[in-house]
């Protein structure tokens, strides 16, 4: 039987399980990343483990989310990220040289490699042809010391594109289409490859808009072939020797085949306040735009801002917009100032952001109350501007280029010639920015640099045979890690303080869990679909665990929020019937019974000693994921073994 691009990938890191959909399995993984928002915490958890170098091919430490320095905290998380690099033999991208996933897609990502990284967007060198996924940082702290990665063994799916984009369409229409085909849970447990005709008309930074919202599907990760096109963009970018040609075998099979006709696509909308609440653009009528955010992980590309620069040239922003920009990238931005398109941009009325995240993740830029927010982004979830009220529509540049210029929700088809995009030849090489970490014998002697705002991992307990817990929180359906332990610029350089941060946990929902959580000393939370979507912030598990939450008892779960929970040493168990979740209330007394031989099991009880009913529950935990959970955490167990 022939194999999925993925498969070969896996098979050729295969380090154990067997490659049966479901099964669990570990991988070798060659390259890592972090972030600085999770980063931090990463790295401690890294030295808690105690390996005096990292084992990886590549491993890079980026700092591109926590730039507002509005005080000490997030600059002194920077230092102790760079002090960390330098004597663990890490490369550091310093604050300014952009966002993890756009600068990793240009300069280090290869073909037919793993890469896990400490953010859910990693799935964006599978633009590359890489198997690229999304983790959280003590996933990441595990593959740097050299251990495996574990995920279940996802189905295949393939999306076969033909045709080819219309004028003014863009790659991020075909996420969003994507996303109305399957929605936010569509993807949980497969690894979608995009194959067909179709992908022959799109650029690597195309192909990396699809497979970075591919984590909005709830996938694994998702992945193009390696092919001329990929050379071509590994040339420019001055490292063709790193190609190899990937494609799946002819007689692969999926689980599930999707088509889409590229040419049939019209521009698309993803309307408040989810990714996968999809509207044509020409259905939406006259809605009146507040605030335009140009940039993210998403669409920050060169081609992406030549684009906006085109439509913007020689025009000027609507006065009531307001517009920002902010490039993925350091060679993005020095090579939109040399061909002169910054200029365009910037006459027409843009503010011109730094190369980050910023926006997307609350760090500025927050819109007015009410306001109607478009942006490039991938995720609108609500809140996570930073304006509760705020109303996000995620879109393409040339949708909110268009938009910009006219004050209200405009399809760019009504722009009329579509500008030609010539695309540069080479990219400007400069690593500049990118500090080499010490050399081993320097390294033995480098100083770690902590601030006062980093406070110690929280301390796990083992799990109990019988856990008594309050029902504190009772959320409904796709809680994203957004809603458990929001961001934006308030509360981000709290990342690496766990008490700081548990003030804010679940905020979004009701403002006194962390108040009710902490008086009733044990938490079970009750969830409904999809529980823990969006970000792979372990923080949405650590604090929890800090609040002495034991449980979270949900109808599902999303894939890399389960790995953070169990390990935070926090069980997550579903129904086994999901009415039952209908039954709950808040402030009731729960009881989960004989916990050590239902984890063995897989059959758990729960009594509710409020109401006198009882309970059946799931969770199927491998031998490894049990003697976690026993331990109490991940660093527990790994101490232990
Ligand atoms: C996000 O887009 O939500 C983030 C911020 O990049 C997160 C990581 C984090 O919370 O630090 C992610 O996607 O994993
Ligand atoms: Fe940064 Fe936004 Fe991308 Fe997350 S989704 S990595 S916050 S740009």
């Amino acid at each position: 039987m022939g194999l999925t691009i993925a498969q070969k990938i896996i098979k050729a890191h295969l380090l154990s399980g067997e490659m049966k959909a479901g099964e669990e399995i570990g991988l070798k993984i060659d390259q890592t990343l972090t972030q600085d928002a999770t980063g931090t915490m990463a790295y401690l958890e890294f030295e808690a483990i105690g390996i005096p170098r990292v084992k990886t091919e590549l491993s890079v430490a980026y700092i591109d989310h926590n730039t507002l320095q509005s005080g000490f905290e997030n600059a002194d998380d920077h230092r102790y990220i760079q002090s960390v690099a330098a004597k663990y033999g890490i490369r550091f991208s310093r604050p300014g040289n952009g966002i993890c996933h756009q600068v990793h897609l240009e300069r280090f990502g290869k073909p037919g490699k793993t890469l896990i990284g400490s953010d859910s967007h990693t799935p964006t060198a599978g633009g590359l042809g890489m198997l690229a996924m999304g983790a959280g940082g003590m996933d990441v702290a595990v593959a740097m010391g050299g251990g495996a990665y574990y995920i279940t063994m996802p189905k295949m799916y393939k999306v076969n594109l033909t045709g080819k984009l219309r004028p003014w369409v863009s790659a991020k229409d075909v996420s969003l289409e994507i996303l109305r085909i399957l929605s936010v849970k569509g993807g949980v447990g497969a690894i979608i490859e995009w194959g067909g005709e179709g992908v022959k008309t799109l650029s690597v930074p195309e192909r990396a808009t699809i497979t970075n919202m591919g984590t909005e599907l709830g996938a694994t990760t998702s992945i193009f072939p390696s092919d001329e096109i990929t050379r071509e963009f590994l040339k420019a970018q001055g490292r063709e020797e790193d190609y190899i040609a990937l494609a799946s075998d002819e007689d692969a099979v999926y689980d599930r085949i999707i088509e889409i006709n590229l040419s049939e696509l019209e521009p698309l909308l993803a309307c408040p306040h989810s990714p996968d609440n999809i509207k044509k653009a020409k259905d939406l009528g006259h809605i009146k735009v507040d605030q335009v955010c140009i940039g993210s992980c998403t669409n920050s590309s060169l081609m992406d801002m030549l684009k906006v620069a085109a439509v913007l040239k020689g025009k000027t922003i609507d006065p009531s917009v307001s517009l920002s920009i902010s490039c993925g990238s350091k060679q993005v931005l020095t090579m939109l100032a040399q061909c002169g398109a910054l200029n365009d941009i910037l006459s027409a009325g843009a503010r011109l952001l730094e190369c980050a995240c910023g926006p997307c993740i609350g760090m500025g830029f927050s819109p007015n109350s009410g306001g109607v927010s478009l942006r490039t982004f991938n995720r609108n979830f609500e809140g996570r501007s930073g304006t509760k009220d705020g109303q996000v529509y995620l879109v393409s540049p040339e949708l909110a280029a268009a938009s910009a210029l006219t004050g209200y929700i405009t399809d760019p088809q009504t722009l009329g010639a579509y500008p030609e995009i010539v695309m540069p030849k080479e990219f400007n090489i400069d690593d500049s920015a990118v500090i080499m970490p010490l050399a081993e014998a320097e390294a033995q002697n480098a100083q770690v640099l902590y601030g006062p705002n980093i406070k110690p991992f929280p301390k796990s307990e083992p799990l109990q045979d019988e856990i008594k817990a309050k029902l504190t929180l009772k959320v409904g359906d796709n809680i994203t890690t957004d809603h458990i332990m929001p961001a934006g610029a308030k509360i981000l350089p709290y990342r690496s303080n766990i008490p700081k941060m548990s003030e804010f946990c679940f905020n979004v929902c009701d403002e006194n869990f962390p108040k009710r959580a902490l008086a009733n000393k044990q938490t079970i939370i009750i969830g409904g679909s999809n529980y823990g979507q969006g970000s792979s912030r372990e923080h949405a598990a650590l604090v929890p665990m800090y609040l002495g939450v034991k449980a979270v008892v949900a109808k599902s779960f999303a894939r890399i929020h389960t790995a953070n929970l169990i390990n935070a040493g926090i069980l997550p168990l579903t129904f086994v019937n999901e009415k039952d979740y209908d039954e709950l209330n808040q402030d009731d007394d729960l009881v989960l019974t004989n916990v050590f031989a239902s984890l063995e099991s897989g059959d758990f009880t729960l009594l509710d000693q409020t109401t006198g009913k009882e309970y059946k529950l799931k969770g199927q935990f491998t031998p490894r994921q049990q003697g976690i959970l026993k331990a109490g955490s991940m660093l527990a167990y790994t101490k232990e073994v």
